[in-house]
């Protein structure tokens, strides 16, 4: 139970959407959950992380490569494409312990009898190129099978063409394609290789090669007897510039995906498979989470976490995890500010070598974040809010079409959401405090924080007449209201942001003080330690009014039309039209599109009493659409904070099945948005680990609080804090924290009663609760 999805017919209106259910990937490419008989109109893509290119004017975005899967069977001349023939039977299930989508298919066949064909695939954890499926075959009457396997060349893109000079040929008994992407000239191979189960099942060695630019095909026949099973075996391997780029030795492209699939075939599938799965069965081992007593919410945080292991950037520190991970081009494959807010808490608590490649991320791309402030007149680093392999902005100007003339619509999320600098502060203190690796701040980290710390320096507003620094012109999490002054989550951000530049300059010193003197010399010419103390002693964050207790969202935010959401959808035009912007439906009301000042109380919820989150949430919540799916999860996770989980269950509930129902926006404006939402992925987990569990970290002492939703007995999870492990049981009565016999450090423990415990290694802890609900 709680480990497969599966689907019993095959519905042509969810191809798209099970496209993204049904996802494989393991972050070095992404391989949407299409049949093998898709092509690209069926948005069949494999997506590469980490590689971009733009071709003419058109958005940069990342590169689907040919498809090395693909596969189409007819019997008797009858093509047995679910596209073609309606199946008599269908099934097509993705198992996400083991990472294995398997679909059976039975077609009614001329001549009379029924043809079945399984098919089971793999993107593999254990070989990050390689691509694996296993097919059979078998009928309930003699034909004449022919199977057509290869490469399709004709691959799915939004802005492309990206595949330049696109050729195939035989090599090595493979088939390869090859390519060079048109912007940067990175060459790109996907080389594909299939085994017959027994040679004397047809025949086999007369197969057709056709070779027709990218595209590689295999034409083979068999006349097939009722009762035989057909087995074949397939490998694809993809490999690009950027894997072999300076070093000769790694050899080309081409070569590398040759020999990785030459080597899958003498490997053999089961033991391909085998390594996949240990590899699975040890990603899940330090990330499982268990929920008792809610099978419906067990699926789904599972599945969840499977959304975010597939797209994790295990092998590199040169990717991050874009806004729509692996499952195509949508949104440019940019990475947001989705990564550090919404999908590292994850990663800190299970994984922190991935966190880790995550930070990195930024501190290479710190160049492209120099480059935007000073396209801006600003000193710093102002972070991409679109970023891609450079760090440049992928964001553009008028990122919105209008649905009603058709005409662009000027945006200010790249020009105006400053936050994310400060987000980008936040995940990298964040990993700090967590993994108690403070090498970081010497690898490039120190460096970000103070030009970050530097932008906002710069782009604050010092008020004479008020005394206080103000950050004037700023967009928040609630993009339907650009342009607003004293936005209150920005500001706490920019806050914590010089706090953190501060205590690095401590650190350093104290830890690292060479790089400190090299480092600081750069800075000398300031603005630096005093400007910020001097910033952060006067700096306004909008605080809760002492009667209502609502924090403000920003300046004059009170003083908008206060109409219901429920009234505002009745003044809908077009389905798909655009609530923000300058005539924007929400853009004059105080409707929200995502959590913003909520957000803010989440991230700092020790600063603020359970009266003020309670008012806000009460505030904000009617008031907010959720046209963005980092924002269900908040609601649910602060619902949690002040002690009424079931207030957020159906938003973690929503959050959590984003992917599995494929109920999200579709369209902003005429952009397509689709895909899958690893935002909402790593909120899920944050409701049920932050929120109901109640775990928090200060990089010292793990705290205890949980608020199980009504029908949760227990949450069981492994976390790693500051290098140690722990297994957590979280119960009604109690709570049990065991920490592995090898850990390097003992972690103080706080239950629900308030008593610290310090947690040696080996230890097994029992804290017990005064009650079992937080806020009770
Ligand atoms: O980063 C988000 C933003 O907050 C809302 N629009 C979609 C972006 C990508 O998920």
């Amino acid at each position: 139970m709680g480990w497969t999805v599966s689907e019993h017919s095959f519905e042509p209106g969810r191809i798209t959407a099970n496209g993204n259910k049904y996802m494989a990937g393991n972050g070095y490419l992404g391989f949407r959950g299409v049949l093998e008989e898709f092509g690209k109109e069926q948005l069949a893509a494999v997506t590469l992380a980490g590689v971009y290119d733009r071709s003419g004017s058109q958005w940069r975005e990342p590169v689907n490569a040919p498809n090395g899967l693909y596969t189409v069977v007819s019997a008797n001349g009858c093509k047995l494409s679910v596209l073609e023939t309606e199946p008599l039977a269908h099934t097509q299930s993705l198992d996400f312990r083991s990472a294995i989508n398997r679909r059976e298919t039975m077609f009614g066949i001329p001549g009379g009898g029924r043809v079945t064909l399984t098919a089971e695939r793999f993107a593999s954890m254990d070989q990050h190129h390689l691509l694996a499926a296993s097919w059979t075959l078998h009928c309930t009457a003699d034909c004449r099978i022919e199977i057509t396997t290869g490469i399709d060349g004709a691959v799915w893109d939004i802005n492309g063409p990206h595949l330049l000079e696109q050729q195939s040929r035989s090599a090595g008994g493979a088939l390869l394609s090859t390519a060079v992407t048109g912007e940067l000239g990175l060459p790109v191979a996907v080389a594909e290789l299939t085994v017959f189960g027994l040679a004397e099942q047809g025949e086999l060695a007369d197969a057709v090669i056709v070779l027709d630019r990218g595209t590689a095909l295999r034409h083979f026949s068999i006349d097939a007897k009722v009762g035989e099973t057909y087995t074949w075996w397939k490998y694809a391997a993809v490999y690009t510039g950027l894997d072999t780029q300076g070093d000769p030795a790694k050899g080309s492209p081409d070569e590398r995906a040759v020999q990785t699939v030459q080597a899958a075939a003498a490997t053999g599938y089961a033991s391909l498979l085998e390594a996949h799965r240990l590899k699975w069965e040890e990603r899940w081992s330090r990330s499982d989470c268990v929920i008792e007593g809610d099978e419906e919410a067990q699926l789904a945080l599972r599945y969840s976490i499977y959304q975010l292991l597939i797209i994790a950037p295990v092998q590199s520190e040169r990717v991050s995890i874009p806004a729509r991970g692996l499952s195509g081009q949508v949104y440019k494959g940019a990475v947001f500010w989705d990564t550090e807010m919404f999908m590292l808490p994850f990663f800190l608590h299970s994984d922190p070598g991935i966190a880790r490649n995550l930070m990195m991320y930024r501190i290479q791309t710190l160049d492209g974040a120099r480059q935007k402030a000073a396209e801006y007149g600003y000193l710093g680093a102002f972070y991409a809010w679109e970023s891609q392999d450079s760090g440049d902005d992928a964001c553009t100007l008028f990122n919105v079409n209008d649905v009603f003339t058709g005409r662009p619509m000027r945006t200010y999320f790249r020009d105006k959401q400053i936050h994310i600098s400060a987000d980008v502060v936040h995940g990298l203190w964040q990993y700090i405090l967590f993994t108690g690796d403070d090498s970081i701040l010497a690898d490039g980290g120190a460096e970000v924080i103070w030009e970050c710390a530097r932008f906002f320096y710069y782009y604050a507003y010092y008020n004479p007449v008020k005394q206080r620094y103000e950050l004037l012109d700023v967009t928040g999490p609630d993009e339907y209201h650009e342009r607003v002054n004293n936005n209150a989550f920005t500001s706490a951000l920019v806050q914590e942001t010089l706090k953190i530049a501060l205590q690095t300059a401590e650190r350093l010193q104290d830890k690292y003080p060479a790089a400190y003197t090299v480092l600081a010399e750069s800075f000398a010419d300031g603005p630096f330690l005093d400007e910020f103390t001097a910033m952060l002693a006067q700096l306004y964050v909008p605080q809760p009014d002492p009667e209502t207790l609502v924090i403000e969202q920003f300046d004059r935010y009170l003083k908008l039309e206060d109409v219901p959401l429920t009234e505002l959808k009745q003044r809908v035009i077009h389905p798909n039209e655009y609530w923000g912007g300058g005539n924007g439906l929400a853009t004059t009301t105080r409707i929200l599109k995502q959590a913003d000042v909520v957000l803010m109380l989440h991230l700092f919820r020790d600063r603020y009493s359970r009266e003020v989150k309670q008012a806000n949430w009460e505030f904000y919540e009617p008031r907010t659409e959720h046209g963005s799916s980092l924002s269900s999860c908040i609601y649910a996770l602060a619902a949690a904070d002040i002690g009424l989980p079931d207030w957020g269950y159906p938003y973690f509930m929503r959050t959590a099945t984003i992917d599995l129902t494929g109920e999200s926006k579709q369209y902003v404006g005429d952009l397509y948005i689709g895909g899958t939402h690893p935002a909402a992925n790593g909120g899920a987990w944050m409701a049920a680990v932050l929120g109901y569990a109640g775990l928090s970290f200060d990089g010292e002492t793990a705290r205890l609080q949980p608020a199980l939703p009504q029908g949760w007995s227990a949450v069981e999870l492994p976390v790693v804090l500051r290098g140690s492990s722990f297994r957590l049981r979280i119960g009604r009565e109690e709570i049990t924290v065991t920490a592995a016999a090898g850990n390097s450090e003992a972690v103080s423990f706080v239950g629900f009663g308030g008593e610290t415990v310090l947690c040696p290694p080996g230890a097994i802890l029992e804290l017990a609760f005064q009650s079992n609900q937080r806020g009770a």
